[in-house]
C-alpha cells in the first residue's frame, strides 16, 4: 500500500533523497495526478494543504499533511518496518540529524546559492561566489575526514544521513566538485559512489556526474549604447550618453546590472552565416511544419550546414519518467536553462508514450558544428545525449523533421506533448512601468530583446532617471507583461529592483 501522495520533480535533488528513503524501506510514495510545477503549487488548494507553495510535500494517505524535504525525510524513514534508517538509540538518532544538518545546512545551502549566482538569480559577486564554494569544500572535508576510517556515517548500516550526504554530493559533484577537488574527498567520493550506486536506490538516484570545471558566472551581455544598429533613431537624434566620470550613481549602476563580458563568445567569432535563426524561428511559429510552402520548405531553402549544424537529443534517464506532463515541464525547465544560449540555438523536444513509459527526444538546430559550447549552458545539459544529424542521411531527415512537426515516433510510442526552444518575440514585447512615489507612471517600451537585455534596459532606465536628477524617489516596483513561464527574465528584472532599492540613494 502506498504511504501517501509525494509532491516533487524528477529532477529534484531533495525528492530523490525522499524517494530513495522509500525505496531503500520498500514503502510506495504515489505522484499526484496533473500536477505542473510553479502552476500546481500556486493554486489554493495546494496552498490549502501546503501553505508554503513549494514541493517537496507529502500528503499521506490518511490524511496527514507535511512540507519541507529534511522533516519528509525523516517521516518516511521513521514509517520503515524494523528499518534502521534513523539508528537504534537516541544518540544515533541525534548523529543522523547532526550529518543530516550538515548535508542540508553546510553544504546544499551554499551550492545553490552558487548556483543561484552563477545563473545570474542573484547578482553576481566574485567574493561572495568564493566563500560560498569555501564554507561548502569546509564541510566536504569534515565529512571526508570523518569518513576516512567509516564506511558510512553514522552505523555501520545505511542511514538517513548516509543517504542525505549522498544525495548532496550528486548535486556538489555537478558543480563544484571539479578534478582539482575530487582528489581532496577521496572518501567523500567513494562514499557518495556506494550509496548512490546501491541497488535499492540506483535508479532513484541516477548517476553521479562530476564536472571538469567548476560552475561560472558568464555575465549576460550588456547593451552597447555606441551600437547604433539596432536603433532605428536617426545619428541626429542620438543624445550624448550620461557621462558617467562626475555621476557618484555610477557604482549604483554596476551594482543594477552584471558586469560587460571581458571575453566574447567564441560561437560570436564564428564565420558569419547566412542563415538566420531568428528569421527561422520566425518562420516556423507563422507557417506550417510540413508540406509546400511550409517552415520546412523554408528551413531547406535557407539552411548553411557550415554555419550551423542539426542535432537528435534524448533524455538519459527514460526510466526514471512517470507522468507525461511531468516529462513535459522537464523539458520545459531545460529550455528555460539554455536561455543563455538562445540565439545560438532552436530545439523541438518532446514526450512520446504514455504515463510510466515515455521517452523524451527532439531535434536542436544550432550554430556550430558542436552541441556542447552551445548546450552547457544548462547545468542539466549532461543528462541529455546529442547525436549530430546528417540530412543527407534519409532516416536522419525523417527524424528531424518529425520532431520539428511532433510527429515523431520511436520504439512504437507515439508524441503526446512538445515544446520549443525559440525565441517568441511577442515574449519580449513588453512594457515596464516605473512608478513614483505618487503614484506616477512612467512607461518604456522594451522591444525585441532577449532576457538578459531586458534585464540590463531595465537596470539602465533607472540610473537614466537618476541621471537626470529628477526629484522623485523610483521605487516600489517594475510591472511586466512577461509570460509567467519565463521565471528567469522575471527573476532578473525582480532582482535588479530590488537591488536598485538598497543601493539607491535619492537625489
Ligand atoms: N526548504 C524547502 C525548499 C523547497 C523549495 O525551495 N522548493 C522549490 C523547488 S523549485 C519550490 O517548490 N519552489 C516553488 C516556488 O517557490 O513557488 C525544502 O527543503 O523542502
Amino acid at each position: 500500500m502506498s504511504l501517501g501522495t509525494f509532491y516533487s520533480v524528477p529532477y529534484q535533488a531533495t525528492g530523490k533523497r525522499i524517494r530513495a528513503v522509500a525505496a531503500f524501506a520498500g514503502l510506495k510514495l504515489d505522484s499526484p495526478e496533473g500536477y505542473v510545477h510553479f502552476e500546481t503549487n500556486k493554486t489554493p488548494e495546494f496552498l490549502a494543504k501546503f501553505p508554503h507553495g513549494k514541493i517537496p510535500a507529502f500528503e499521506g494517505a490518511d490524511g496527514f499533511k507535511l512540507f519541507e524535504s529534511s522533516a519528509i525525510a525523516r517521516y518516511v524513514a521513521a514509517l520503515a518496518p524494523n528499518s534502521t534508517l534513523l539508528g537504534s538509540d537516541l544518540k544515533e538518532a541525534a548523529l543522523v540529524d547532526q550529518w543530516c544538518s550538515v548535508a542540508d545546512s553546510e553544504i546544499a545551502q551554499y551550492i545553490y546559492l552558487v548556483l543561484q549566482l552563477t545563473r545570474g538569480s542573484i547578482p553576481y559577486s566574485k567574493p561572495i561566489h568564493n566563500t560560498l564554494v569555501e564554507r561548502a569544500v569546509r564541510a566536504l572535508t569534515t565529512v571526508d575526514k570523518h569518513l576516512s576510517t567509516r564506511t558510512y556515517l553514522v552505523t555501520e548500516r545505511i542511514t538517513l544521513a548516509d543517504l542525505a550526504v549522498a544525495s548532496v554530493v550528486q548535486v556538489a559533484a555537478e558543480y563544484i566538485i571539479d578534478p582539482e577537488l575530487k582528489a581532496k574527498l577521496p572518501n567523500v567520493v567513494r562514499h557518495a559512489e556506494t550509496i548512490l550506486n546501491h541497488p535499492l536506490v540506483k535508479d532513484v538516484f541516477g548517476p553521479i556526474n562530476f564536472c571538469e570545471k567548476a560552475a561560472q558566472f558568464v555575465p549576460p551581455k550588456k547593451e552597447k549604447e555606441a551600437k547604433p544598429a539596432a536603433a532605428p533613431t536617426p545619428k541626429a537624434e542620438k543624445k550624448p550618453a550620461p557621462k558617467p566620470a562626475a555621476d557618484d550613481d555610477d557604482d549604483e549602476d554596476d551594482n543594477l546590472v552584471p558586469e560587460e563580458p571581458k571575453a566574447k563568445n567564441p560561437l560570436d567569432s564564428l564565420p558569419k552565416s547566412t542563415f538566420n535563426l531568428e528569421d527561422w524561428k520566425r518562420a516556423y511559429s507563422n507557417k506550417e511544419t510540413r508540406g509546400p510552402g511550409g517552415a520546412l520548405e523554408w528551413f531547406y531553402q535557407n539552411f548553411d550546414k557550415a554555419g550551423f549544424s542539426v542535432w537528435r537529443v534524448d533524455f538519459k534517464y527514460n526510466n526514471e519518467l512517470t507522468q507525461t506532463f511531468m516529462s513535459s515541464n522537464l523539458i520545459g525547465g531545460f529550455f528555460n536553462r539554455l536561455e543563455a544560449s538562445r540565439k545560438y540555438l532552436f530545439g523541438s523536444m518532446g514526450v512520446l508514450g504514455q504515463t510510466n513509459d515515455s521517452i523524451i527526444s527532439g531535434a536542436l538546430i544550432l550554430r556550430g558544428q558542436e552541441a556542447i559550447p552551445v548546450v552547457n549552458v544548462a547545468p542539466d545539459f549532461e543528462s541529455y545525449e546529442y547525436k549530430k544529424l546528417d540530412l543527407e542521411n534519409p532516416e536522419d531527415k525523417a527524424y528531424f523533421e518529425a520532431a520539428l512537426a511532433w510527429d515523431l515516433e520511436l520504439e512504437g510510442k507515439k508524441w503526446v506533448d512538445g515544446k520549443n526552444c525559440k525565441a517568441d518575440l511577442s515574449r519580449y514585447h513588453r512594457d515596464v512601468i516605473l512608478f513614483d512615489r505618487d503614484g506616477r507612471q512612467e512607461r518604456e517600451h522594451i522591444g525585441e530583446k532577449d532576457g538578459d537585455k531586458v534585464g540590463a534596459r531595465v537596470g539602465r532606465l533607472l540610473w537614466c532617471r537618476r541621471g537626470h536628477r529628477r526629484r522623485v524617489r523610483w521605487e516600489e516596483q517594475v510591472q511586466n507583461r512577461l509570460n509567467s513561464d519565463n521565471r528567469g527574465v522575471v527573476r532578473l528584472l525582480e532582482e535588479v529592483v530590488s537591488n536598485y532599492r538598497r543601493t539607491s540613494t535619492y537625489d
